[in-house]
């Protein structure tokens, strides 16, 4: 389903008053709200291709209908999004799922609909029909060299996948690890692993990143063998320039100073980008802003700060990408929250009053340095995100959109009741 312009357009029309009305206000309220709004216009947040599709548990799954069942139809599913709401040009694939059968027409199919390929992913947590070697006690860390040897093959090849869609980047993360103790050698865990992502290095283009993605269980349950910032940028430090740490949200201990993380990640410019999602207790990949939107907003302060601090490109210097599963919700309304979740944190954080906040901290004066972050938190800047999709042709309210133009409907319509798997 391709969405023209025109609807939005007309659609727009009705919301349009009542938008100029505040849009006329906040632009004198909100200090540098034009220089906001610029800069929202040209930020732009990667779509994962499995998370276009319902998720589920261990314990089930109840699958929508109309969902993809092509990497076409998953593009096609990006390119809604964005069109209605003008950030989310670019699609990160994950292999082997989403192996393009025809180069030239994916790319294409891209261009028609204004989308980029963001980083590749590769898979070595599980094992795919015909595999040789299973990955049942890991992949880059096993003890049998033939098996380490094919999840580097795999990565190689994930490279070159990437290589021919136009990525710059692949994202490794590993379920590697142990379920119980003694039944893994840390240290030759760590040394198989750094051996085989430095074989996986010597394959990248002298223009490519490594994203090294941290997580602190699951699958494993005892020890993950990237499971915490610290090993990953041990690895991305061992490895080379050419190596970041790549920060999940859902992927850190309770209670983590995420933030604190990012900001160090920041000074050391070792920080790939982000798998942005909320969640309460583990990996539960929930819609972005859903439980912690101050933390994100703390987040993106950390970010704002330390990228303006080395003169980084708030756009192309780091990785934007959603990693998200919807178990109860439409997959492209829940992408959609996510999305205006993160632009409302960025807006925030673009407001923040950098001067005033190190005066504050220059003065040990923690309740102005507090009363500045949580006033501008408080401070609504819906408008400048809704006036900054206008100014992209987008929809001024992507949801509204979506559903009153029956949109789910219209892809079960051309779809048919199509079960796609999200993850
Ligand atoms: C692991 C992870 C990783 C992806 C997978 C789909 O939890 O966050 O980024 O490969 O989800
Ligand atoms: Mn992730």
């Amino acid at each position: 389903m391709i969405l023209d312009k025109n609807q939005i357009h007309h659609f727009n029309e009705k919301a349009l008053a009542s938008h100029q009305a505040k849009w006329n206000y906040y632009k004198n309220e909100i200090p540098n709200a034009e220089a906001i709004v610029q800069n929202l216009a040209k930020f732009n947040v990667a779509i994962p291709s499995w998370a276009l599709g319902t998720g589920g548990t261990r314990f089930g799954r109840f699958s929508g209908s109309g969902e993809p069942a092509s990497l076409e139809d998953k593009m096609e599913d990006v390119g809604l999004l964005h069109a209605l709401n003008g950030a989310s040009g670019a699609i990160s694939l994950h292999i082997p799922w989403d192996i393009p059968s025809d180069y030239e027409a994916i790319q294409q199919k891209a261009a028609s609909l204004n989308l980029k390929f963001d980083a590749v992913n590769s898979n070595t947590f599980q094992d795919q029909p015909g595999q040789p070697l299973s990955y049942k006690f890991g992949s880059l860390q096993h003890v049998n060299t033939a098996v380490r040897q094919q999840a580097i093959d795999h990565n190689i090849e994930v490279i070159n996948h990437g290589v021919k869609l136009g990525s710059k980047a692949i994202t490794v993360w590993l379920s590697d690890g142990s379920c119980f103790p003694g039944q893994l050698n840390f240290r030759k865990a760590f040394q198989n692993t750094l051996e085989s992502l430095q074989a996986i290095y010597a394959a990248l283009p002298s223009d490519w990143k490594l994203f090294v993605e941290y997580k602190a269980f699951e699958p494993n349950f005892y020890s993950m063998t990237v499971g915490d910032w610290g090993q990953s940028l041990l690895y991305a430090n061992k490895l080379g320039p050419q190596a970041y740490t790549l920060v999940d949200l859902g992927h850190h201990l309770p209670n983590a100073n995420i933030e604190q993380i990012v900001s160090l990640l920041l000074m050391e410019g070792k920080l790939a980008g982000f798998h942005f999602n909320d969640s309460k207790y583990g990996d539960d990949d929930l819609t972005v802003g859903s439980i912690k939107p101050y933390q994100l907003y703390l987040i993106f302060n950390e970010l704002v700060e330390g990228m303006d601090a080395r003169g980084m490109d708030h756009n192309h210097d780091l990785g934007w990408m959603i990693d998200a599963s919807h178990n109860v919700k439409d997959p492209l309304e829940d992408l959609l929250q996510s999305v205006e979740a993160i632009m409302l944190a960025y807006a925030h954080a673009l407001l923040t009053d950098r001067a005033a906040l190190n005066t504050a901290q220059d003065n040990n004066d923690v309740v102005a340095a507090q009363e500045i972050l949580q006033n501008t938190f408080r401070t609504d800047v819906r408008t400048l995100v809704a006036e900054a999709r206008l100014r992209n042709g987008a929809a001024l309210q992507p949801l509204q959109f979506y559903r009153q133009q029956q949109v789910r409907q219209q892809l079960i319509k051309d779809r048919g009741n199509s079960k796609a798997s999200g993850l």
